[in-house]
């Protein structure tokens, strides 16, 4: 597996950088750039493998955001911290315009939670011979959490994910650079969601790194009663799960615990193999 120089043989945080200036009364873009630069810098202290930014929310009911707006928000975000680490940075977006100027800018991955289905994503992908993870997502953001509906989950999204691996591997891109994501929350139902979790180790034989969200996600809350702020020990405690059934890669906001917790799930993985 390539994500620049990563080691996917003992799993890694990916830390989630949103660049979505949603508030007006904030300061407006140049107040939202210093704090998302604040942020990198403490994911990079804390440990973080890699960063992932993102300028659009997928969030349902969000406002869509233009090709030019969403460049604007992420490139030079990418550009500052590429100058400031050699962590890789990864971009969260649909959009081929943005992949291109994303990776011109330094990033080293693409995380497109519509799995390179958009017009001229899976060229621009091909392209930009940059890592790839694609994500499972039943219907589209607005609606998908309206009557998310399976025979069995886990089986239609090893389909789903096997079908977009291939349609990678046709547009010439490398087995290497691809990394799949069955998308927790994407319309799911909180008994998809947990059914999917219990059963991951199904999505391993795909022969790729699994990267999973669960990071304060609603299946969490529904399990603590926890508000979105309050899910940070839920959260690390889903992530530890997830790794000891086969993730690679954690897509986390609360880097430094989440790291720490992962230390201890290695030394144990770690004095058992010894
Ligand atoms: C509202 C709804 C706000 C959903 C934020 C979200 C994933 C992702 C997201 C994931 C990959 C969140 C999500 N989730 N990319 N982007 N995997 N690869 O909770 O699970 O961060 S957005």
């Amino acid at each position: 597996m390539q994500i620049g120089r990563l080691n996917l043989e003992i799993p890694i945080v990916m830390g989630i950088l949103n660049v979505t200036p949603d508030s007006f009364s904030d300061g407006g873009r140049f107040l939202a750039r210093d704090n998302a630069l604040r942020q990198a810098e403490a994911m990079l202290r804390s440990g973080a493998s890699i960063i992932d930014v993102g300028g659009e929310s997928t969030r349902p009911g969000a406002k869509p955001v233009s090709e030019a707006e969403e460049i604007e928000r992420v490139v030079p975000i990418i550009e500052a911290i590429h100058n400031m680490t050699d962590v890789p940075v990864s971009i969260d977006t649909s959009k081929a315009g943005v992949m291109r100027a994303a990776v011109e800018a330094g990033a080293a991955m693409i995380n497109d939670v519509r799995a390179l289905r958009e017009a001229d994503a899976l060229a621009a992908a091909a392209d930009l011979g940059v890592a790839i993870c694609l994500m499972h997502m039943q219907g589209r953001p607005r609606t998908m959490q309206n009557e998310p509906h399976y025979e069995d989950v886990t089986l239609e999204v090893r389909e789903f994910l096997a079908s977009r691996l291939q349609s990678c591997i046709d547009a010439g891109i490398d087995r290497e650079h691809i990394v799949l994501d069955p998308g927790f929350g994407f319309g799911k139902s909180y008994r998809h969601n947990v059914e999917l979790l219990m059963n991951l180790r199904q999505l391993t034989d795909l022969g790729q790194p699994l990267m999973v969200g669960l990071s304060r996600k609603s299946m969490l809350g529904e399990m603590t009663g926890g508000d979105t702020g309050d899910r940070m020990p839920a959260s690390v405690a889903a992530a530890v799960i997830a790794v000891q059934e086969g993730a690679n890669i954690l897509r986390v906001h609360d880097v430094a615990e989440t790291v720490d917790a992962l230390k201890v799930t290695q030394a144990i993985a770690k004095a058992r193999q010894d």
